[in-house]
């Protein structure tokens, strides 16, 4: 039987710093029930979906900052979601910023969570590559600090067995670097899911204006087709407390091509079909990792060049 699951992605149009926590969860909770309409099984939801993306702002003051994450996912502010999601028989992929306290100390990380349709959480991911800078720049139109407010990632790229395949996740920038959906495929993605919050400009670069929308696409589609893999990437869309959020959600079949995409700037839900066994002639003839991938080679060729890492 073929393993087919309709996959919901969400995207979020702009959320105000003026917008309650309430209010955000509640426009996550109306696409939730309009793909439980639609028959989907899964719905992802983009990064740090629950607040505007403060990484664009300088906050000084530590307790308005911890405004912007949470303890738990699934906890108190997001029950009402995880609820209804149970209730519609739906899985949910959120992106959130997290707060946690190791050994004493308050720890800040850009993460992930995926739950299954009986309201279980299948795994987490924390984000490996942050962007950005940690310093204030004020003569930037907006700041990327996400060096300032999140850790990098320590749980590595893991993939879980979920919704009849291999389930993997990475977080915005993460999607950019080869190794993300190469180490996900290693450990035998089928599926990768992400979330974003991709401006339209960057400040330090605005010769890349004209390439953001292609980059952005070019980095999935290679990294699907590469590694024989679903992507499904949600993002934000619109003008949000200054900053242009490019928007296009995409689901990125196997082949590399773009199977659905958003078309809006607001809240808008994209639906696909996406069918599992439509990754294995990449994953078992073309792109055969077992056949022909020769990574001792790899590591002969860094060292003669003195490279770090293959
Ligand atoms: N949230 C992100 O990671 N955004 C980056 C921007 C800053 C380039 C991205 O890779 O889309």
């Amino acid at each position: 039987m073929a393993r087919i699951i309709r996959i919901a992605a969400a995207q979020s149009g702009p959320v105000l710093r003026s917008e309650t926590r309430v209010q955000t969860l509640q426009r996550l909770i109306s696409m939730l029930q309009d793909a439980a309409s639609a028959g989907a099984d899964l719905i992802v939801f983009t990064e740090c979906a629950l607040t505007p993306f403060f990484s664009h702002w300088w906050i000084e003051d530590e307790a308005e900052l911890d405004t912007y994450y949470e303890d738990a996912v699934p906890g108190v502010t997001t029950q009402a979601l995880f609820e209804e999601a149970q209730r519609l028989q739906i899985g949910v992929h959120l992106g959130y910023a997290e707060r946690c306290v190791r050994n004493g100390r308050k720890r800040r990380f850009n993460s992930s969570v995926l739950v299954d349709a009986q309201g279980d959480v299948i795994g987490r991911f924390r984000k490996i590559h942050l962007p950005g800078h940690a310093d204030h720049r004020p003569d930037n139109p907006f700041q990327n600090l996400e060096k300032r407010y999140f850790e990098t990632g320590d749980l590595g790229f893991p993939t879980w067995n979920a919704f009849g395949g291999v389930v993997g996740m990475c977080i915005c920038n993460d999607r950019r670097w080869s190794e993300t959906y190469r180490v996900l495929a290693l450990g035998g993605a089928e599926l990768i899911l992400l979330g974003y919050n991709t401006p339209d400009h960057i400040p330090e670069h605005p010769e890349l204006d004209r390439l953001v929308n292609f980059q952005h696409q070019l980095c999935m589609q290679a990294g699907a087709y590469q590694n024989g893999c679903w992507v499904v990437a949600v993002g934000k869309a619109g003008m949000e407390e200054g900053v242009s959020q490019i928007g296009l959600t995409s689901i990125i079949a196997p082949s590399g091509e773009i199977v659905a995409q958003s078309k809006t700037t607001g809240d808008e839900l994209i639906i696909h079909d996406c069918n599992l066994d439509d990754t294995r002639v990449y994953k078992e003839a073309m792109l055969n990792f077992e056949k022909n991938r020769s990574p001792e080679h790899y590591q002969a060729i860094t060292a003669q060049r003195g490279a770090k890492t293959p």
